[in-house]
């Protein structure tokens, strides 16, 4: 009799406990995905990164409704590589080529990969890429004709819907592409794209400088031919009515990125909207002009968080935000000078776009690869959570694909560890390693980072590189000395044995 209540009661607990959970999961099971990927924002351009001279209260939101991480990273230092890890799972420095792109360079990222987009592909979901691209377009070693469709890109790497210019900002072709086609094309005024040599007979900010609007800094090059008023990297003809106004590029994507959303409300989505904010040229929208009293850079902080605003708002409107995971990060860490004479350096007025990290982008030092992220999924995330786990842009791939029960060959995401638990929130405990690229390689492991010896300049003075660069091993204790000011190589010698031979056994597997 006491053992059949019992069994009684058990069965009813187990049976509320069963609903409930897979009522939790059910309404947990697939949450909208947004991952908003600025352009070389810095750990310290953020006020919730302690930056004092500028506010970013939107982006802040999203870590005080959600969670922020003090030990995020991409892969490298610069664009290309650090998307390529994250779309990939795969250290970009294992396949030749994927260093910063030109834009008429082919697809870097096979089509018979698995990639991130399409695991969310796999389970269900509506993809889009939305913003810069800058992994390359068309078949291998084959010149890209934009007057035609478009074979490969976006679309064939997992996107079922993309709007994107093909590289940076300040390199040609200055067009954006829906899927397969260059927006706005003009049969009667072909574009030319070389980065060679000079095509057609267009000002190039070399002979016509006097025509610039934003000259170029000293030595930095972005004087080949001239689009609304900047020099650019590569020559360009044609395509005169195509060619975008940079100051609309922010609202010109974050429009896409809104329609797309609200045309897959009913369905989950995965958004990667990767913003032109706040690479070079800098060129914010009247709305942000001079807002800052930090210059043009400053502006685009600005402007790039009132984008962030516009996305919360907008999944606020469309009662999207409790079922929806919203992170904000950034592709490599920050610079002020990269080749425009827009004051940035001058009127930084003392902020430290690096917040206390050595370095910044290009550099093997924290500065060009620990960069920001903040995350918010109410059904499921602490509001207010900080979390000092090892998370890397890397994991993405691994940690979804586990996310939804899908079962991944190590050869689809050979460098990806499923650390979901980590990006949720859930556990303190990210990735036990990590190796990083600025030029030199390093690698993290709990407290210690280890930075192999690479010829090269200590100071690249172009951009004022603190480049990590050092013909001797370096070896820094990061709870101690997040700057990386004192190698403690020397005086670890067996340490350095290990971590270099860790580093060399893991790049040749
Ligand atoms: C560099 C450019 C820099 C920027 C960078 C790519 C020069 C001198 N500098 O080569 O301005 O475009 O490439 O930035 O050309 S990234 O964020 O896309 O990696
Ligand atoms: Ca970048």
């Amino acid at each position: 009799m006491k053992r059949n209540s019992f069994s009684t009661l058990f069965a009813v607990w187990a049976a509320i406990l069963f609903s409930t959970s897979t009522f939790a999961q059910k309404k947990q099971q697939k949450p909208n995905v947004i991952f908003i990927y600025a352009d070389d924002v810095g750990y310290g351009d953020l006020s919730s990164y302690g930056a004092t001279k500028i506010a970013t209260p939107n982006i802040d939101r999203i870590g005080k409704e959600g969670i922020r991480f003090t030990n995020a990273h991409t892969t490298s230092a610069t664009c290309t590589p650090s998307r390529f890890g994250l779309l990939t799972g795969k250290y970009p420095w294992r396949q030749k080529g994927t260093g910063v792109l030109p834009g008429d360079a082919s697809l870097i990222i096979p089509t018979d990969r698995l990639t991130l987009p399409k695991a969310f592909q796999n389970a269900g979901y509506k993809t889009a890429s939305v913003g810069k691209w800058h992994l390359g377009l068309g078949e291998n070693n084959k010149q890209i004709n934009w007057n035609e469709p478009i074979t490969k890109g976006p679309n064939e790497t997992g996107f079922d819907y993309a709007y994107f210019f093909p590289a940076t900002s300040d390199r040609v072709p200055t067009v954006f592409i829906e899927n397969h086609d260059v927006q706005g094309l003009d049969k009667s005024d072909p574009i030319m794209v070389d980065y060679a040599k000079k095509i057609g007979n267009e000002p190039t900010g070399l002979e016509n400088p006097d025509l610039l609007k934003l000259p170029a800094s000293p030595n930095h090059g972005h004087n080949n031919t001239i689009v609304n008023g900047i020099g650019r990297i590569g020559w360009m003809t044609g395509g005169k009515q195509t060619r975008w106004t940079d100051e609309e590029i922010a609202h010109v994507f974050l429009s896409k990125a809104e329609q797309f959303i609200e045309e897959n409300q009913k369905t989950p989505f995965f958004l990667y909207f990767s913003l032109n904010d706040i690479h070079v040229p800098r060129m914010p929208s009247s709305q942000f002009k001079g807002k800052s009293q930090m210059g043009l850079r400053g502006d685009v902080i600005l402007q790039m968080d009132w984008t962030v605003g516009e996305i919360l708002k907008k999944l606020d409107e469309l009662k999207l935000a409790e079922s929806t995971l919203i992170i904000f990060s950034s592709d490599n860490g920050p610079v002020l000078d990269d080749g425009y004479a827009d004051k940035a350096v001058e009127l930084a007025k003392g902020h430290k776009p690096a917040g206390a990290l050595r370095g910044g982008k290009y550099s093997a030092f924290e500065g060009g690869s620990r960069v920001p992220w903040l995350a918010r999924w109410p059904q499921t995330i602490k509001p207010g959570t900080v979390s000092d786990a090892l998370i890397c842009q890397i994991d993405m791939l691994s940690s979804f694909a586990n996310f939804f029960q899908q079962k991944i060959e190590v050869d689809d995401a050979p460098d990806s560890f499923n650390t979901i638990d980590a990006i949720l929130g859930k556990s303190k405990t990210g990735r036990p390693y990590l190796i990083k690229q600025g030029g030199a390689l390093s690698i993290t492991r709990e407290n210690w980072k280890y930075i192999e010896p690479r010829e090269g300049k200590a100071i690249q003075e172009l951009t004022n590189t603190d480049t990590g660069n050092n013909q001797a091993p370096q070896l820094y204790d990061l709870s101690k000395d997040l700057g990386e000011k004192t190698n403690l190589a020397a005086k670890y010698p067996a340490k350095v044995k290990t971590m270099a031979a860790e580093l060399a056994k893991i790049r040749e597997a």
